[in-house]
């Protein structure tokens, strides 16, 4: 497969080729013995589908310097971003298997694997950003993380969370100031149902699609745009096909960095205990970044020609997303509950 902005896209043999660690954990194999567990080194490959600099890579890069110098080098990680190992149901295959170690991805695909996820991805379910991560750093936050860590099939570790702001609409026609102004726009949203049934709720159309297929969907007119925060619009440069960014802030969802199963369980306790420490720092290390990025990418996407609105009634929007929270919130009363109840 070949990535037109990144060069020619590594393949699920050049990920095995490459290792995850896999030469290293080999050789723990064959020993048995957890001396030489202790004794090993590995490279922990993770991935992003954000580029260098963005604040999850930077975040994730910094952890891996922390590893080293707890390590003395022993442990480490190497960072493939901007989407090298592809989409984020790529990076989760990989992570399941082994392939990779570290992937930092939305909680957005992470609903339809644990439906308790699926809580933060209901729209407007947070109050504001303060709420947000109040919950993810408090007990629900560790919770759901531990549902993930313990379930049976997703073969993922749930380490942390990390801040993306809110999600606005943003499209090539026109400015959306009231919900009207959505039907019949083809908006690109991320892969789980119950985001396309919130954009459809909304009166748009809502279109399923990885974060790789974005820029060619925009292009080709698959869609007229989609919704984002303000780094990944920035970043991704999406203001050149979608110039109109309209604050609709339907979404607030939280990134998680997810540790392959298969791999931590060849880790020694210590080593566990380690990975589990630094990505707890992470998740405060990237918040700083994360405020700063968004301010920076707001003023780089006004001056690249990006046309920013204000959405001053939000109601109607959440009159509208109703169905979507019998459909999916139902089922989880109490933890919307617990939620709301975060002060
Ligand atoms: C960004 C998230 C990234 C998602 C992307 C998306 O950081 O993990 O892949 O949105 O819309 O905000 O797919």
């Amino acid at each position: 497969m070949i990535n037109r902005h990144m060069g020619r896209r590594l393949d699920r043999r050049d990920v095995l080729k490459l290792g995850a660690g896999g030469a290293a954990m080999a050789a723990v194999a064959g020993f048995g013995a957890g001396a030489a567990q202790a004794q090993a080194k590995m490279v922990l490959k993770a991935t992003d589908v954000h580029p260098t600099g963005y604040p999850t890579v930077a975040a994730v890069e910094a952890m891996g310097k922390k590893l080293e110098t707890a390590t003395n080098g022993r442990l480490s990680i190497q960072m493939f971003p901007s989407m090298q190992l592809g989409g984020e149901k790529e990076m989760i295959e990989q992570a399941q298997v082994g392939a990779l170690q570290i992937a930092r991805i939305s909680v957005g695909p992470m609903g339809p694997l644990v439906p308790e996820f699926n809580v933060f991805n209901l729209p407007f379910v947070f109050r504001d950003v303060t709420h947000m991560e109040k919950v993810i750093d408090g007990p629900i936050g560790t919770e759901l993380l531990d549902k993930l860590s313990k379930h049976p099939t997703a073969g993922l570790i749930g380490l942390c969370y990390m801040n993306a702001g809110q999600r606005h609409v943003y499209n090539s026609k026109k400015p959306i100031t009231k919900v009207e102004d959505l039907k019949g726009l083809k908006i690109r949203m991320m892969g789980n149902p119950l985001f396309v049934d919130t954009m459809n709720a909304l009166g748009g159309n809502g279109v399923a699609m990885g974060f790789d297929q974005l820029i060619n969907g925009m292009q080709t007119g698959v869609v007229d745009g989609a919704e984002n925060n303000e780094p990944s619009y920035d970043s991704g440069q999406h203001y050149r096909y979608a110039k109109y960014y309209s604050k609709t802030g339907h979404l607030m969802i939280p990134e998680i960095l997810v540790f392959s199963k298969k791999s931590f369980e060849a880790m020694s306790k210590d080593d566990q205990a380690l990975i589990v420490k630094v990505s707890k720092e992470a998740q405060m290390d990237q918040r700083k970044l994360w405020y700063q990025r968004e301010q920076e990418s707001l003023k780089k996407m006004i001056a690249a020609g990006a046309i920013v609105n204000e959405v001053s009634d939000k109601a109607p929007f959440q009159a509208a997303v109703k169905s979507v929270w019998d459909k999916y919130g139902a089922q989880h009363k109490a933890l919307i509950e617990r939620i709301s109840a975060v002060k």
